[in-house]
Formats: structure tokens, sequence, C-alpha cells
């Protein structure tokens, strides 16, 4: 098998770029040290995490004048999303590291006023009717970032680079970059399904550089109205327990009851996680979610089940994955004391990209609150993001509704609701709860938001008890009303029972993401089917890609 060089400078999870690479047939090798550098013809510099964080760690270790060494020498290199952003002189995220300068300019914050940040999801990679490493007009490839170079047009040209783009919000960044022997993408291609692993493969067979900057294919005519910009994003959540009898299970609960309503009782069993996930990737869902619903208390952490379904999922499903359930500080079988941050370390490197908090980060909140708001560095979500950033840790929230009559019935942050309470009452807050609803806590929807944002949660996965399982649409009053509290995305989850139950979600608030369980679990529609709805409707969807 032909060799490429990762390098592994501990800055992330790389399991699923090492996944893709083996996908594609070629055999990781690993850089451990500067010396090894120069043994590579192939090298590839992942990137997750901070730039500093990243430019520090490479310095430190002595690797930056051997990177640099194997750029002159006219080796192929390739720079993956923070790894393109070390090519460049700096970035205002930390400003006092200095980055490799290979590219002119500095990269910049995205504007927060009128959108989420960080950007996550799908967007283009547009390189103008140029070719470069099989990028597609009409392809989508997966983003996940905060930080940006913008793109005018002329200036890196006048370089000499190749550059391929997107567009969020009214900002236009450089997407990818290529010039001779480099190739640099602020997408992540192992994420990016079959258009990611076609340009990672271009790289890696060497086609990409001869024809860089000739004219591209011609569009596909099929799809060539697609336009530029951040695609609705559609996920898939499969909730993961075993059940009575010990199998691990996919199961859907109603208002998270998941058990069925005759007599046995048993957990509802609505197929195999991994097979699932296989088929929603097929079906062009955006991102697969996996919610270990039970803590599995009795199992030793490392053989945890979801570590495993994460490790064989990741094998064959290339766009984003998260696990959630049981990330927090906790006492392994044998007393060993094992914290939130090995925990996750431990779904990174089996193949997850983000790890979902739920009951640990409410009693995070509080204790944010009690202390007068002030950050200690302690919290588990404080912890992972520093590790891994922001965009790496969502945090799930399990609220439901407390209906009061009148407006000062309650300190917590209050809507008019237009569907009222039992007793007719007009209003309601949203409390949050721990331990998959059991325990309702007195904190409400916005209170956690904003103290999670605060501690450097990317993303909010905002179910609702109320909703779940009811197939009658997404609760747009919660959405809204969380959506206004924070400047990081949000994913609407819980209700969803038609495609329609999508659009509406999408049209009638801010929302960054959707998400669909038990209706694609039952097969009353696929994720096709509702992407094929929301194409209708106007709105850009990525479409699965052969
Ligand atoms: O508290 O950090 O250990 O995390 C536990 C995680 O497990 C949380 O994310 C919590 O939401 C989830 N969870 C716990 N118990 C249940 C349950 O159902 N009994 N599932 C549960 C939550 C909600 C959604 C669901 C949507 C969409 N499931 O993920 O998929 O509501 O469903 P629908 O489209 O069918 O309406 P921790």
């Amino acid at each position: 098998m032909p060799k490429v060089h990762l390098l592994d400078y501990v800055a992330g999870n790389i399991r699923s770029l090492v996944n893709a690479v083996e996908k594609l047939g070629y055999e990781v090798d690993w850089i451990r040290s500067p010396e090894d550098v120069s043994r590579a013809e192939k090298l590839i510099l992942p990137g997750v995490g901070h730039f500093g964080h990243c430019l520090s760690q490479l310095s430190q270790a002595g690797y930056l004048p051997a990177i640099q060494k194997h750029i002159d020498e006219g080796k192929p290199f390739m720079g993956v999303c923070v790894g393109l952003q070390a090519l460049f002189e700096g970035s205002v995220e930390d400003p006092d590291v200095p980055g490799l300068g290979v590219v002119k300019g500095s990269l910049g914050r995205f504007d927060d006023s009128i959108k989420s940040v960080p950007h996550i999801g799908w967007n283009s990679a547009s390189t103008a009717g140029q070719s470069m490493y099989d990028l597609r007009r009409d392809s989508k490839y997966y983003y996940v970032h905060t930080y940006r170079f913008p793109y005018v047009k002329g200036q890196l040209e006048g370089q000499g680079w190749t550059v391929a783009t997107g567009t969020y919000g009214t900002e236009t960044f450089v997407g990818a970059v290529a010039k001779g022997n480099i190739y640099a993408t602020q997408f992540h291609p192992e994420k990016s399904g079959v258009a990611g692993l076609r340009t990672l493969r271009a790289f890696l067979n060497g086609q990409g550089a001869e024809t860089l900057g000739s004219p591209s294919l011609p569009v596909d005519p099929v799809s060539s109205e697609a336009k530029d910009g951040l695609t609705r994003r559609v996920i898939a959540c499969l909730d993961v327990r075993t059940n009575d009898q010990g199998d691990l299970v996919v199961t859907k609960g109603d208002q998270y009851d998941v058990r069925e309503k005759n007599d046995a009782r048993d957990v509802r069993n609505l197929g195999k996680p991994v097979e699932m996930a296989k088929k929603y990737y097929h079906d062009g869902a955006d991102e697969v979610t996996f919610l270990n619903i039970t803590s599995f208390r009795d199992c030793p952490i490392a053989d945890l089940p979801m570590l495993e379904v994460l490790r064989q999922t990741s094998q064959t499903v290339f766009v984003p994955l998260t696990i959630g359930g049981g990330i927090r500080d906790t006492v392994d079988t044998d007393g060993t004391k094992v914290s939130a941050l090995e925990i996750a370390t431990m779904y990174f490197k089996s193949g997850a990209d983000k790890v979902s908090i739920g009951s640990d980060a409410v009693i995070a909140a509080e204790e944010y609150y009690s202390l007068g708001r002030k950050l200690f560095g302690n919290t588990a979500i404080e912890q992972i993001s520093r590790a891994y950033g922001n965009q790496a840790v969502v945090v799930s929230v399990d609220p439901k509704r407390v209906y009061v009559p009148k407006l000062d019935a309650t300190r917590h942050n209050i809507i008019e609701t237009k569907f009222p309470g039992p007793r007719g009452e007009p209003y309601c807050w949203y409390a949050c709860t721990i331990k998959g609803g059991r325990e309702t806590r007195d904190m409400d929807v916005v209170e956690l938001a904003q103290a999670v944002e605060a501690m450097g949660a990317g993303e909010l996965l905002l179910n609702c008890i109320d909703k779940d399982g009811s197939n009658t649409g997404f609760d747009l009053e919660l959405i809204t009303q969380v959506k206004n509290a924070v400047k990081i995305p949000v994913i609407a989850s819980s209700g969803a029972g038609n495609p329609g139950h999508f659009e509406e979600v999408f049209s009638k608030t801010t929302t960054d993401a959707a998400l669909g369980a038990g209706m694609f679990h039952r097969a009353e529609y696929t994720v096709k089917q509702v992407k094929d709805y929301l194409k209708d409707k106007g709105l850009v969807v990525r479409q699965f890609e052969q």
C-alpha cells in the first residue's frame, strides 16, 4: 500500500482523517518527531482546535523548520482546517503566535452580529472555473471554524495561489488554496462525504498539482442550479441503550419514555446503531448523532459500548459524528477517577468529532451562577473545548415547559405562548432537566444556554421533552427564545414528523440545523425525502453524491 505521512502533534481528533486515508487505499505512517519529516514523501498536517495551540505545539517540538523544508523541497503537502490556517502569517485568535507565513495575510474572526459563529455545516469551495484537486462547483464540503481569511479578489491570486471560496452570510472566505506542491483546505475533506474523499484522493494520487489553475470540468447540468452558501443541515439522531436482553439497540421514546406501552414494557428496539448510521449517511444525513441514553454504569470505561459503535461507524460514514451521554467526571469500576476530558478523548480517538454534554452542563451552569458568573477552567465544557476547540463541544439541553399565569409569576425567562397551558395559562418558561428528564432543576433554558456559551460550548442540541416523539413539529417558540439568547449555532430537535416540519423550522426560525429521529427510524420518511422537499421549497441542501 502506498504511504502518506500524518503529523501527530496531539491536537485533537484525527481518527476520521486516518479512516478516510485508509479508505482511499493508503497506509498512514505517523510523524512523531521532526526528524521523521524528512522521510515523508506526502505530508498531511491535520488541524483541530486553536491556531495558537497548534503553532505553539509545532514550534516547541521543533517541527516548523522541518515542515518548511518539506514544502521548500517541493514535496506534496496538505493542510486541513487549522492546518490551512497555519500556512498564514497569523490569526487574531492568538495574535502573539506567528504562523508559517507561506501565505501572506492574517486570519480574522467571522462577524457574529447577524449570524451564528462558529460557522458549522456544509458550504461550497468554488474555484471560479479553475481546476483544483477535483473540487466541484456543485459539491458541498463540511466546515467548522470561527476564524477565516476573507476573500479579496486577486489578493492571493497575485501571490500565485489558486483559491476556492465559500460564502457565509455576507462574508466570502477562503475555503481552500493551492500552489505548486501545496494544497490546503479550510473544510474537512475527511468529513465531507464523497466530495471530500474525491479531493483527498486527488491530492494523494498526485493528480491535483499538474492541472492546478487550468479550466475545471464542466458543471454537471443536473445540479447546476445549486447555489453557493451554507446548506440547511439535517441531522439523524440515534438514541442508543442496552435493552433488557442485553443487546445494544437504537430506541426512541415519547417524551423520553422508551418502553413499549404494552404490559411487558420492553425497551423499543428499532435497529442496530452502526447499520442505521450507515443507512442515514447514504440517505444524505449531514451529520449523525448518537446519544447513549443510559449510562452503562457497570461497565469499565475502556469497554464503553459506544466506543466500538464509533470505531465501526467512522470507518464507513464520512460525515461528522457526535456522541453524547455520560460525558462527565466519573469513577471507573476499579475505583479509578476518570475525568470528562479523558472520556471525551477516548471518544475522539474512536472517531467522534463532537461530544455532547447533557446533565453535567446543567450542574456546571448552576455553579457558574452561584459563583457570580466566574469561570475557573475546571468544568468539562471548558476543559474539552480548550483541548479540542469549541466546535467539538455540544451541549444537549432537555427542557420542558412550565406554564405560569402571569409575567411576574417567576424570576425565569418567560415567553407568551400561542399554546396556553392546561388551565389556560398564557405564559411559560422552559425548565432544564437532568438524567434524561427525570429531574427538573430551577434553571431556565436561556440561563443554561448563556452559561454554557460563556464556558466555551460550540453548539446547542436543543431537545424539548414536551415535543419528543410527538410527530407534531418542532417547538418554534422554544427555538426562537434560545436563538435570541446566544450566538453559537443551535440544532432544533424533538417533534419532527414529516418533511414539512423541517421546512417550517428553517423558514420560521433562524435555527442552524434540524434533527429528526423517530420518523426516520420508523421508516415513515427518509432523510433524502426531507432534503428533496426542502430543495423543492427553494432551500439550499446538500444532496448525497454517489
Ligand atoms: O446527561 O450527559 O448523560 O446525556 C444524556 C443524553 O441522553 C442527553 O443528550 C439526553 O438528551 C439523552 N437522553 C436521555 N434520556 C433520553 C430518553 O429519551 N429517555 N434522549 C434521552 C433524548 C431526545 C432526542 C431525540 C429527539 C428527536 N432524546 O435526542 O432524538 O427528541 O426525537 P423525535 O424526532 O423522534 O421527536 P448526559
